[in-house]
């Protein structure tokens, strides 16, 4: 991957050269090239900035030794680099931005300084510029941003960190905070390790790191909870890369292939392919995004399961709860369960749900999550039965 920044200042840019992004520099894996924006001035005292149109504080960059500056670094070849300025009013930096960079073969980083760059090399670029900004607080210049976009960008390049574990491990914290770590001495000015960290009981251990996550999370990131996977998945092995939204009608298209596969046995299982999750169309499936909360469950991308729900009166009416065939039998099914019952409403006293009479496996999955059968009947020659459970509180 290749990377330019420019800057009046690339000096500033000299960590660049340190640590994993130095080796991988050496290696091949990443060429960083920083150059003076100065180089691209015409006049004796090598101007980048004048004052403000239109009055106010400071100073402000001026375009052409930007334009020049941009375009040959860029060339004219048929592949144009994507050019990344950091700014304080910019979208903000996030490790999915950082994960799309990554992918990227080529990016220009602009540092500006004093009070931004003319906005009409912004308009110049069009498409090709994003504007990122760091955080909310005020920064003197973009470097500091750029030497942070790059070091969490690099890092996702194959290659850069030996250790691909620790990658794996990050994408698998399910929105949550980290949980905190220990090493060696046990006892440290009186402090001690705990003592479940030392048990050798790995699923005391995993579960006690789950728990941490989620106060953590609470106290210091209440906006990461909504989005955070219940407690019994992030324990979850082998399932890498959750997230848990909100479905949106893009998504229906998904949904409709994967309710398809899902009640395909359950067709088979009634001797029946009138089941409404099997013959309904793509219209009705975006229909019902807008009259049941619905929420998608992916994996690296990977649409893996999904579960709706609504209020009737005092019932949460759960329904649609599936998991993509192939990853069956992990407790997905019910962390979806558990995170549309966590979803109700205050009002909500009692959950409710309707399955096929023969679903033998579902139905031992609800019973165990406290779902009782409340009454039987039968759908277009399909027998089913009602459940309810409680809620608790
Ligand atoms: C980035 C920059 C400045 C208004 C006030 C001050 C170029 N998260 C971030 N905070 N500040 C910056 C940033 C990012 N990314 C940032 C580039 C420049 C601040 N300034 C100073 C600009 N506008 C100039």
């Amino acid at each position: 991957m290749r990377i330019d920044v420019i800057s009046i200042f690339p000096d500033y840019l000299s960590p660049l050269g340190l640590s994993l992004i130095g080796k991988a520099r050496r290696q091949g894996l990443l060429d960083v090239r920083t150059h003076d924006l100065r180089a691209w001035t015409r006049d004796r005292h090598r101007t980048v900035d004048d004052t403000p149109y239109g009055g106010g504080a400071g100073m402000v960059m001026r375009p052409e030794p930007w334009g020049e500056a941009i375009d040959e670094v860029s060339g004219h070849g048929e592949h144009l680099p994507r050019i990344v300025v950091p700014g304080p009013g910019g979208v903000p930096f996030s490790q999915a931005m950082a994960a799309e960079l990554a992918a990227e073969p080529w990016l220009v980083f602009a540092c500006g300084r004093y009070e931004g760059i003319d906005e009409r090399v912004y308009d110049e670029y069009g498409e090709r510029l994003s504007t990122v900004s760091l955080g909310d607080y005020v920064l003197n210049g973009g470097e500091v941003a750029v030497l942070a976009m790059v070091e969490a960008l690099a890092r996702l390049v194959p290659g850069v960190i030996g250790n691909v574990a620790s990658l794996a491990e990050e994408s698998h914290t399910g929105g949550l905070l980290e949980y905190p770590v220990y090493t060696k001495p046990p006892v440290w000015r009186g402090r001690k390790v705990p003592d479940v960290l030392r048990s050798g009981d790995h699923g005391a251990v995993a579960a006690w790191r789950d728990q941490q996550r989620r106060e953590r999370t609470a106290a210091r990131r209440p906006d990461l909870l909504a989005a955070a996977l219940p407690a019994s998945v992030t324990t979850l092995a082998g399932v890498e890369g959750l997230a848990l939204t909100t479905a949106v009608p893009a998504d229906a298209g998904e949904i409709l292939t994967l309710s398809r596969a899902c009640w395909l046995e359950e067709g088979r299982a009634h001797d029946s392919f009138a089941i409404p999750a099997l013959v309904e169309d793509l219209d009705t499936v975006r229909e019902d995004l807008t009259r049941w909360h619905t929420w998608v469950l992916r994996s690296h991308g990977r649409l893996i399961g999904s579960v709706r729900a609504r209020q009737e009166d005092g019932l949460w009416d759960i329904g649609r709860l599936m998991v993509a065939p192939d990853l069956q039998g992990r407790r997905l099914g019910r962390a979806l369960l558990e995170h549309a019952e966590q979803s109700a409403p205050e009002q909500v006293s009692t959950y409710g749900l309707v399955t096929g009479a023969r679903s033998v496996d579902n139905l031992r999955m609800y019973r165990r999550a406290g779902y009782r059968v409340v009454e039987r009947s039968d759908f277009r020659g399909v027998p089913t039965v009602r459940l309810t459970k409680p809620r608790r509180r």
